[in-house]
């Protein structure tokens, strides 16, 4: 049993599941998000519904202990805030676990700097506000309305059915607690549980005894910081947290070269049941369902695994998400994972 970290032969470290928990602390808000959580799939399991869990957004990776500055990455949590709207569209609780201020379902048609809500907001001086005599309504620009009863009357009606409990974080290390946590308490759904693991995840990390606790000083011409790698967790999570649960994680390549192989060496490793691949430069309009092959496909190739593409035509109708098609997929293969329990998988 590994209780210390593991030099990796060239440089830097290996951290195992097992040692990271034992020596990287836990989230002050652990307990707290813990209980939210219990207490959300009671209500799921009562109410007999699926649920997902969805990771969104980026993971920071701090340089300090009183934090000035810290490594992130691109995502702004579009894959993952599109996906859920779409599960709860198809019926399922979602638990949202995303990184603070990123984009969140349903707000996100408005947060972005494209589309800032207060610039369909207009100030119609000649009626007056419910609450004070004195200040003028404030309305929304015709044009904008169809839309916005469209987002607003499913938000409510989500929050009305209590299907959507939303999770934060900032670090890898949050993210890596949370993800534990949460996947040990879904697990007593069972098959009915899937995993959609969009967030863009940092490979490395610096861990708390090597970290500078003020701010890193100027003055030494460079600075030169030897990250640790962060212990692979869909391991212990497909082998132990949650052993029934439908997992599918996401491989983020630049390399087109590099996605079919990534994917099929993730699968082969961890031995879940989707990867889904994106180019960081294709992935609105074009993604690959990586699979471990069905019993019943032809044996014509050599492959353990099956591959399928799916794309859309942005120039034919520029609004298609293809977090729609994607989660209309998944929920089919949810379906027969649920309807194989206690088959071979
Ligand atoms: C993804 O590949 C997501 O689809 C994106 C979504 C991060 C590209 P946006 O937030 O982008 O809509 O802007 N997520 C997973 C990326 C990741 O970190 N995967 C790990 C890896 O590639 C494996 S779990 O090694």
């Amino acid at each position: 049993m590994a209780t210390s970290p593991q030099a990796d032969g060239e440089s830097g470290t290996v951290f195992s599941a097992e040692t990271y928990f034992a020596t990287q602390p836990p989230p002050s808000s652990l307990e707290q998000d813990v209980a939210r959580v219990k207490e959300f799939l009671q209500r799921q399991l009562q109410d007999g519904r699926k649920v997902v869990l969805v990771t969104s957004g980026g993971t920071t990776v701090p340089l300090e202990l009183n934090v000035v500055r810290f490594l992130d990455n691109f995502s702004a949590g579009t894959r993952g805030a599109t996906s859920a709207e779409y599960f709860l569209k198809a019926g399922y609780a979602v638990i949202f676990m995303h990184r603070q201020f990123s984009l969140q379902p349903f707000s996100r048609h408005y947060s972005h700097s494209t589309h800032p809500f207060l610039d369909f907001l207009e100030i119609d001086e000649s009626s007056q506000s419910a609450t004070s005599a004195s200040s003028p309504r404030i309305t929304v620009r015709p044009s904008e309305e169809p839309q916005l009863i469209e987002v607003l009357s499913t938000y409510k009606a989500v929050h009305r059915a209590g299907t959507l409990l939303t999770l934060n974080f900032v670090t890898v290390n949050d993210y890596l607690w949370l993800l534990r946590a949460v996947s040990q308490e879904m697990s007593i759904l069972g098959r009915s549980c899937l995993y959609y693991l969009a967030a863009a995840v940092s490979d490395f990390f610096l861990p708390r005894q090597k970290m500078s606790v003020h701010k890193i000083q100027s003055g030494k011409g460079s600075l030169h910081i030897e990250m640790d790698q962060v212990p692979k967790i869909l391991k212990p999570l497909v082998a132990e947290w949650t052993r029934e649960g439908f997992i599918v994680s996401f491989k983020l390549e630049t390399d087109p070269n590099l996605l079919l192989p990534k994917a099929c060496q993730a699968l082969a490793r961890y031995g879940h049941q989707v990867v889904i691949g994106n180019d960081l430069h294709r992935r609105k309009f074009e993604v690959v369902f990586v699979s471990p092959k069905s019993s019943s496909s032809s044996a014509s190739q050599p492959s353990a695994y099956e591959e399928a593409w799916l794309r859309i035509d942005l120039n034919k109708d520029p609004h298609k998400e293809i977090e729609e098609d994607i989660v209309a997929e998944l929920v089919k293969r949810h379906e027969g994972w649920i309807r194989n329990a206690g088959t071979a998988t």
